[in-house]
């Protein structure tokens, strides 16, 4: 799969007010500060898509980016070029967020999650330098018990010698099969050098081919 055009469409408030041509949905998510926004920019090989910042963002909004735009009524022969969504999810874990707030996240991000039909397949990224943390742990749990499918993307794979690289990884994973019988699909990356890109994009293109068969 390659990505030949992406552009920005809408940040949403409401599940409701996101896009509704029934393009197969990618929406990723995880902590403040993990590095979705230069993950969503190096995958679109677009350092203005998605807006990355140091200060984590206290904005509670769905942010829609159409990949792939269909030309007027030309449908593309080949699946690997049919148009998709790609979702900056807001991230969670965001500390000075008021417990109002939080409330109010954690309703949108649920609705989201397993209201919107196009949602195929949710990117939970994960720091790869850091040990499991809890809340992440708690929110891969809690998509298991709603059957929300989903992989593994560690970033920041720049930021560790590669010998703690491959060791953090088997960490988590162990960590994760006392949850799991079977693991999640998972992708080490970093938006530094483009570790990673190449994977994650023929695993998009493998299940949007799979999506739009069936
Ligand atoms: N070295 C390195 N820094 C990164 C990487 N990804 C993100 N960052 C940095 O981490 C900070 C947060 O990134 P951002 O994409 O805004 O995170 P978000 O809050 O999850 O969207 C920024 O300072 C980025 O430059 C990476 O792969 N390698
Ligand atoms: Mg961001």
């Amino acid at each position: 799969m390659t990505i030949k055009t992406a552009e920005y469409l809408i940040s949403s408030a409401k599940v409701e007010q996101c896009p509704q041509a029934g393009y197969p949905e990618y929406a990723f998510i995880g902590r403040s500060n993990v590095g979705k926004s230069s993950l969503i920019n190096m995958l679109a090989d677009n350092s203005k898509l998605a807006k990355t910042s140091a200060t984590p963002g206290k904005t509670i909004l769905i942010n829609h980016f159409l990949i792939n735009k269909a030309q007027e009524g030309k449908i593309p022969a080949n699946p690997a070029d049919q148009p998709w969504y790609l979702v900056d999810l807001p991230g969670y874990g965001y500390a000075k967020r008021g417990k109002k707030a939080q409330e109010e996240f954690e309703r949108m991000i649920s609705t989201y999650i397993l209201k919107r039909e196009q949602m195929t397949l949710l990117f939970v990224l994960i720091d790869v330098r850091h040990d499991p943390q809890h809340i992440d742990l708690e929110f891969i749990e809690w998509l298991g018990e709603n059957g929300v499918p989903f992989a593994i993307v560690f970033t920041k794979g720049d930021k560790v010698s590669k010998g703690r690289l491959g060791g953090n990884v088997k960490h988590y994973l162990k960590e994760l099969s006392k949850q799991w019988e079977e693991l999640p699909p998972y992708f080490i990356t970093s938006s530094e050098n483009g570790m990673g890109k190449e994977e994650l994009l023929q695993y998009i293109g493998e299940v949007n081919a799979m999506v739009i068969k069936s």
